[in-house]
């Protein structure tokens, strides 16, 4: 039975679990992190030295980090579609889980952070609209990447979806100015469509 640490309402536990939820895995999750705690005590930290959610255990097997647990999961549990077995399918969705975490997310969190987890005295506006312009950048090259495609790869949902539209539903609720994305916003009105999405991405912040 796979067991999952971490609290709904962080990002990098949505990714496993959205997941969990495409795939139809069975599974219990623990809170734990934010106001649930519990990261420092010393059986989570055998588990992850790191001290961060989310950490999975699959029948005795202990995984850490995000974009690991969903490339393990899809691999077990996904292969086919959510996890093509064709090396070049499976690279090409690859790439999306790479960009978003070297391109897009950087800017990304530092948008969401200082809007929504720094006091409003604290906040440092000049880093938001910096990140900001980025940021949007970013989301412009998204929207040409995706042009013609219903998902990242193509036409099915793949491991690359979770990363890149995991995204989406803060993007979208942020107070921020975007620029045209229509075929982001399509592709977005498509994942809030799926039951998994809307359970375990769409969470408030
Ligand atoms: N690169 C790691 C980042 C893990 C991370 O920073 N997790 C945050 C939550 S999103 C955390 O553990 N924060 C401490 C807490 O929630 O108490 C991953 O993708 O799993």
């Amino acid at each position: 039975m796979l067991t999952v640490w971490g609290r709904a309402n962080s990002s990098n536990v949505q990714k496993v679990m959205w997941t969990v939820g495409e795939l139809d895995v069975p599974h219990v999750r623990i809170d734990a992190g934010g106001t649930y705690g519990g990261l420092d005590s010393p059986e989570f930290l055998a588990r992850n030295p790191n001290a961060k959610i989310p950490v999975i255990e699959d029948d005795g097997f202990v995984l850490w980090e995000s974009n690991a647990i969903v490339r393990y999961l899809g691999a077990k549990y996904g292969a086919g579609s959510f996890w093509p077995v064709d090396p070049q399918a499976r690279a090409e969705t690859d790439q999306w889980v790479e960009w978003t975490a070297n391109v897009l997310y950087p800017d990304f969190i530092t948008v969401f952070w200082e809007l929504h987890r720094v006091a409003e005295t604290e906040r440092n506006m000049h880093l938001v609209e910096s990140a900001l312009v980025r940021l949007n950048k970013s989301f412009q090259l998204a929207e040409q990447m995706l042009t013609g495609r219903r998902f990242v790869a193509g036409d099915a949902l793949t491991f690359g979806d979770i990363s890149f539209g995991g995204n989406l539903y803060r993007y979208f609720n942020m107070a921020i100015e975007r620029p045209s994305l229509p075929g982001i916003e399509a592709y977005y009105a498509s994942l809030q469509e799926r039951p998994a999405y809307k359970v375990h991405v769409m969470v408030p912040f």
